[in-house]
């Protein structure tokens, strides 16, 4: 007697909760839960790129996460800091793997912090899929947890090397940051320009981010047609600050490294006319991107961030291998998924993405574009003077 009166309770309770949930509704299954991470710099100098790689990996998992969750499980995004230095983001990656809800980390911005982070990652094989970094040794260790959706420097110098000598430059002074992207990218420029018959003036590694007058000064000196600056936008823009007004002549230019708004923001007129490269597409520039744009300015308030389109496209990837992996509707391990990402043939906002053996985008964008205002809020809008789409050097070797 008692125990029937128990099960019609019980029973009424199920026909009240299934009741509750609202129709359409994914009915959870409890069948644990699925986080995707990210790791970019979200405060310092280098927080708006940083930022930007967060939201656009947000805005990814919340679209897409869909399927994962009809399919009973509980999908999270979690951001964290890195602070564009190697030892956070070493220590970061410590946390991350011991965490073994996390399937699939979206990062780095630098590649000085992706390098040794992603040697964490690959101890337990988890995917990393990285939306900036441009440094050759990030996929050429050939990891197989290890991709990227942007290109590589190896190209990218040589894409501006061969357009500073398209501008007719004669005489060049390459700058670099001394990080393994900054002085990574300063090189190839270097040797490509120097191939090609450019004089180059002087090759300097320097961490100054604030008085440039000892190295302004000779530089000044020996007038160059150009200035070569391998390094991130918070220390090149006050770099080309000071040299312009300082009385420097020579034209500017740089890497994606100083593809961001606050360029502008720090540099204001000085930066006018300086030509960048970038191993990534302007968002202007991808046919496909449009809602995404549309989408990001409405859910944060603000233009996106050079990277992060190629943020949105990293989390659609691991979503869609994190699916694939978990076929029959069981939640995959670590391994599966990073197997599952090299399959991946994504239709992306930024293109078609598929990786080759080494987990470089098959074939990836590269532009040269110039700066047209001192306005941070027209930075999307700079001049793309080139555009090309070119697979990694490496391909035949894979
Ligand atoms: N490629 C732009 C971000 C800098 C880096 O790769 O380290």
């Amino acid at each position: 007697m008692r125990n029937s009166i128990t099960r019609s309770v019980v029973g009424v309770l199920v026909v009240l909760a299934l009741a509750a949930v609202p129709a359409g509704a994914p009915i959870a299954q409890g069948k644990g839960t699925i986080k995707i991470a990210s790791q970019s710099p979200l405060s310092g100098g280098q927080a708006a790129l940083g930022e930007g790689i967060k939201l656009g990996a947000q805005l990814a998992v919340e679209k897409f996460k869909g399927p994962l969750e009809k399919m009973g499980f509980k999908v999270e995004f979690v951001p964290y800091d890195d602070q564009a230095k190697p030892d956070v983001g070493v220590s970061n990656s410590k946390n991350i793997i011991a965490d073994k809800d996390i399937l699939a980390i979206i990062g780095h911005l630098n590649s000085g912090v992706a390098i040794p982070s992603s040697e964490v990652y690959k101890e337990v094989s988890l995917a990393m899929i990285s939306p900036a970094n441009t440094n050759p040794t990030v996929t050429d260790r050939k990891y197989t947890n290890v991709n990227r959706v942007c290109g590589r420097d190896d190209v990218q110098g040589v894409v501006g090397s061969e357009f500073a000598k398209s501008l007719n430059a004669k005489t060049v002074y390459v700058i670099h940051d001394k990080t393994p992207y900054g002085q990574g990218v300063a090189e190839f420029f270097r040797d490509d320009a120097k191939k090609k018959g450019l004089n180059v003036l002087g090759f300097e590694g320097t961490e100054e981010k604030s008085n440039f007058d000892p190295i302004i000064t000779p530089i000044r000196a020996r007038n160059p047609d150009l200035i070569y600056f391998g390094g991130i936008y918070d220390q090149g823009a006050p770099f080309f600050k000071q040299a312009r007004e300082k009385g420097v002549k020579s034209k500017f230019m740089g890497p994606d490294g100083m593809d961001s708004s606050d360029l502008a923001k720090i540099a204001g007129k000085n930066v006018v006319g300086m030509y960048y490269t970038s191993a990534a597409g302007p968002a202007s520039a991808l046919p496909k991107a449009k809602q995404f744009v549309e989408d990001f300015k409405k859910k944060f308030g603000k233009n996106p961030e050079p990277y992060a389109a190629e943020a949105y496209d990293a989390a659609t990837v691991a979503l869609k291998a994190i699916e694939a992996a978990a076929k029959g509707g069981k939640a995959p391990s670590r391994e599966d998924v990073a197997v599952a990402v090299r399959k991946v043939k994504l239709s992306g906002i930024t293109g078609d993405i598929e990786f080759d053996a080494k987990g470089d985008r098959k074939k990836a964008l590269y532009f040269v574009l110039q700066v047209d205002s001192d306005d941070p809020q027209k930075w999307g809008d700079n001049k793309i003077v080139k555009q090309l789409a070119i697979a990694p050097p490496s391909a035949s070797k894979n």
